[in-house]
Formats: structure tokens, C-alpha cells, sequence
């Protein structure tokens, strides 16, 4: 069995509780052969400073940690710029807040050509490379200009959206290039395998080559829909645990004169939040009964605070959640409840399983693992139902949920009123389903699925 070297942009020590699914899942791939994981420190060291670009290689158990520093120069251009003030938006479909004009694709390119120096020398021939996310894409190309010949898999976590939308990145031609340099490239959802597919035959004339694989540039790239999903027993074995029952029970007591909805996501404007409260707002107005009754939890933890656009997306929460409160709420009800904050993982499946609705509306996403963790927290006798934006690429998967366009306002909060108003009956068919579907595509059948069609190509 070949070692795996798995590389993103941070990593986590797989033996940590906070990990989270997707750093357990390949922490034990890893273990299994003895891998490498190899991404950012997270350190940033002044410019100019001893240490900028210094590899601390470590072992976390039999996994093998190696963390590199990035000097301010580069975490600006590399990641708040290109990475994040680049393609998250335009990949998200919002070229509106793209900065296209910015300059930073130098600072990109060096970052990827760093993390290639400083990986090429820990890599054995037989390595198995699996490269993460949009923060990494020409990262193969820098590798084979190299003279790395290893199998080389990448993995998309954030959609890709349609050709005309990617044409407006100025480099685009090169970015798509650079998949050509791996063996397989992985997408979360068969949109976005199809938008690849359109891309590539129309802007690089590339040709189908059987059903999966493309040729253009004089390589040949396999690609396909390999959707993530979580690791389900953990987050069974979670929700069992007293901390998950505690916060249950307490959620329970506190709101047992209410019908409770629940929101969890990381603060991005990809995740639809001010149009989620406005059609909550909606349900308020054109439902009358659910006042002093339905009440929204948002949970929406701080992420990438330093960026304009995320701050003007907390001022434009914070006032719509104050103007619903203000309007409706009374001395003994406070309809959205708004947390700035990251709950603790191991609170999660309690908070979730005492909620009667889930709402999952992002405007764009590339999976959605928030919508699989409501589902496996559910009591199944009497379980919560799963609103959830077509636009997620859970959507794919999970058919069973009420799915809705999360930019039609009033369309959202008539799902809304079905959802708390729906049957017992319809309640558990629906979920059983949703269920059967989260369990059977695991993040480990994720994992396999992908290293081993990679492994598996000639
Ligand atoms: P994210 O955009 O971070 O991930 P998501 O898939 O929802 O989105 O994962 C978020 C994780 O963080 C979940 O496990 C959730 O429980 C947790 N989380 C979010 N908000 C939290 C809060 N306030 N408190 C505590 N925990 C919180 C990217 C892509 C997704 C894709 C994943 C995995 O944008 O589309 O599904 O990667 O590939």
C-alpha cells in the first residue's frame, strides 16, 4: 500500500477531539500507511525574518505533521488575497465581491511554488498525493516542474461555478490549466463536474476521453462528483455523550413553549444568512400563528473578520435580527436569537436534536455538512425536518428535505410553515430517507471512493 501525503491549506492533529470529521477521516487513511500531512502553520513570521518559510516536521502518532510559517507578504497575497478576496467569491458565484483587480496571483503562485520546495524532498516514489481545496491548484504543476512522476488527486471543496463566471477570473486559462497536472481531480456534486466538463471543451478545447476523462495540453485528467459527508459514528457517539445530552435537555426546558428552528454556520456571505432571517421575518408576518411561538437560534461562528465584506455582512445581521425582534418581540419572547460564536462541537448534536427545523440556505455551497449533522442528531421516532437550499451541493443527495430557492423570500418561509406544520408520519419517511443517504456516504466512503480511483488509475 502506498503512503498518502495528504496537503491543504492548514492541517489539524488528527488526534485532537476538535478536530472535526474531515481531519478525522484522513487522519486515520494516514495512519493506516504511515502518512504525511503537510499544509500552512498558521504562523505568519514578519518579512523579512529568519524563519519565513521555516518546516517544522513533527509526528502526531504515527502520522507525520509538517507545518510550514508564511511570511505576512504572503499570507496577504496568498490567502486573504487571491485565496480568499479572489476565488472563494468568484468560485461562490459572486464576482460582485471579487477583487479581480488586485494583483495578487504572484503572491499565489509563490506560495504554491514554496509548498512544492519545501514538499519534493520528504516525498517517497511511491507516494499517493491528495491536494485540498482552491487554495492549492497549481500546486501539481509546480510539483511535476519538479520531475514529480507520483499520482497526484485534488479535491474541490467549494463549488465550481459555470464557464462564463470563471472566464471573468483575468487568469482563468492558467488556473484551469493547472488541473491538468493531476490524475484526478474530485468535485462535490455532478453540477459542478459539469461545469468543469463545459469548461474545458470550450475554452480548452479539451475532448472527452471515455466517460470521465479529459485531454487537453497534452495530458489527460480524470475527474468526478465525489460528494463529502461526515463521520457519522463519531457524531452518533457524540450526541450520546453527556454534554451533547446536558445541552439538550437544557434547550429542551428553556424553550418548551416554543417551536424552535436552528441556524449553524460559519458568518459567510455564501451561506445565505440575511435573506435566511428576512424569510423568517416573512414566516412572522404572513403566518400569524407562529408569533410568540416559532424562534430561530443562529449560531454563526467568526471567520476571515479582517475582510471587508464579512464585516458588512455582521451589521447587516445584527440589524435585520433587531428589527425583527424589535417588531414582534414581546416581554416573554425574543424570536431570533443571534450568537456570534462557535458552539463546541460536542454541544452540537444536542442543540440540533432539540430543534424541530434545521435551516440550511446557503446562496451557494459546495456541500453542506451542517444539513448531514442536523439529519444523524435527529431522534428518529419523532424526528426535526431539514430545510435546505437547492443551491448546497447536499441538495443532490439529499432529495427528501424541503428543498428551496433561498433568494425567493416569501417561497422560503411558505417552506418554513410546511416544515413546522408537517405530519409525524411525512416527518420520519422523510428523514429515514435523508438518513439512509447520509449513513450510506460517509466521509469514509469518501475517502475511499476517491483514493481509490486514484490509486486504480493507470
Ligand atoms: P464550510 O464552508 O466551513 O466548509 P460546512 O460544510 O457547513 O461549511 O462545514 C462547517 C462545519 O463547521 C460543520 O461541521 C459545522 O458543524 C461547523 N460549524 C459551522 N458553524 C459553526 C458554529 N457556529 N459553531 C460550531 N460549529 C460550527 C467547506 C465548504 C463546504 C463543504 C466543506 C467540506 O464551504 O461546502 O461542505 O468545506 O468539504
Amino acid at each position: 500500500m502506498s503512503r498518502l501525503v495528504v496537503v491543504s491549506n492548514r492541517i489539524a492533529d488528527p488526534r485532537k477531539p476538535a478536530a472535526g470529521g474531515l481531519a478525522v477521516a484522513l487522519g486515520e487513511t494516514l495512519k493506516k500507511t504511515g502518512g504525511l500531512w503537510f499544509g500552512w502553520s498558521g504562523k505568519t513570521v514578519p518579512d523579512g525574518m529568519p524563519g519565513e518559510g521555516k518546516l517544522n516536521v513533527h509526528a502526531a502518532g504515527a502520522v507525520t505533521l509538517a507545518e510550514l510559517d508564511l511570511s505576512e507578504e504572503d499570507v496577504d497575497a496568498y490567502y486573504r488575497g487571491y485565496s480568499n478576496g479572489v476565488l472563494w467569491p468568484v468560485f461562490h458565484y459572486r464576482l460582485d465581491l471579487a477583487q479581480l483587480e488586485s494583483g495578487y496571483l504572484s503572491g499565489y503562485r509563490r506560495v504554491n511554488r514554496l509548498f512544492a520546495r519545501k514538499l519534493a524532498p520528504l516525498l517517497k516514489e511511491d507516494d499517493l498525493i491528495w491536494i485540498h481545496d482552491y487554495h492549492l491548484i497549481p500546486l501539481a504543476a509546480e510539483l511535476r516542474a519538479m520531475g514529480c512522476t507520483n499520482r497526484i488527486g485534488f479535491f474541490l471543496h467549494i463549488p465550481l461555478p459555470p464557464p462564463q463566471i470563471l472566464a471573468a477570473i483575468p487568469s482563468h486559462e492558467w488556473l484551469m490549466r493547472a488541473l491538468f497536472a493531476y490524475d484526478l481531480v474530485g468535485f462535490q456534486s455532478e453540477a459542478d463536474l459539469l461545469n468543469f466538463s463545459h469548461y474545458v471543451q470550450a475554452e480548452a478545447t479539451a475532448e472527452p476521453v471515455g466517460a470521465s476523462q479529459f485531454r487537453a495540453f497534452n495530458s489527460t485528467v480524470q475527474a468526478g462528483a465525489f460528494p463529502i459527508g461526515i463521520d457519522v459514528d463519531e457524531f452518533r457517539r457524540l450526541g450520546l455523550a453527556r454534554e451533547a445530552r446536558d445541552t439538550f435537555d437544557t434547550t429542551r426546558k428553556e424553550y418548551s413553549r416554543r417551536r424552535l428552528l436552528i441556524g449553524v454556520d460559519r458568518l459567510d456571505y455564501s451561506k445565505g444568512l440575511p435573506q435566511r432571517i428576512r424569510a423568517f421575518g416573512e414566516l412572522l408576518r404572513e403566518y400569524p400563528e407562529n408569533r410568540h411561538s416559532a424562534t430561530l437560534l443562529q449560531v454563526a461562528s467568526p471567520s476571515r473578520e479582517d475582510v471587508d465584506a464579512y464585516v458588512d455582512i455582521q451589521h447587516e445581521l445584527e440589524s435585520l435580527c433587531g428589527a425583527i425582534n424589535g417588531n414582534y418581540g414581546d416581554l416573554d419572547w425574543m424570536p431570533v436569537r443571534y450568537i456570534h460564536r462557535t458552539i463546541a462541537r460536542r454541544r452540537l448534536p444536542g442543540l440540533y436534536r432539540a430543534c424541530d427545523v434545521a435551516l440550511v440556505t446557503p446562496l451557494r455551497d459546495g456541500m453542506n455538512l451542517v444539513a448531514k449533522e442536523f439529519v444523524v442528531a435527529q431522534d428518529e421516532s419523532d424526528p426535526g425536518v431539514l430545510v435546505l437550499s437547492r443551491f448546497a451541493g447536499a441538495a443532490e443527495q439529499l432529495k427528501d428535505a424541503l428543498l428551496v430557492n433561498p433568494y425567493d423570500i416569501p417561497g422560503t418561509a411558505q417552506a418554513i410553515q410546511r416544515a413546522l406544520q408537517m405530519p409525524l408520519e411525512e416527518r420520519r419517511a422523510r428523514h429515514a430517507a435523508l438518513l439512509e443517504n447520509v449513513c450510506k456516504y460517509d466521509v469514509h466512503w469518501w475517502c475511499r471512493q476517491f483514493l481509490d480511483t486514484l490509486a486504480g488509475i493507470r
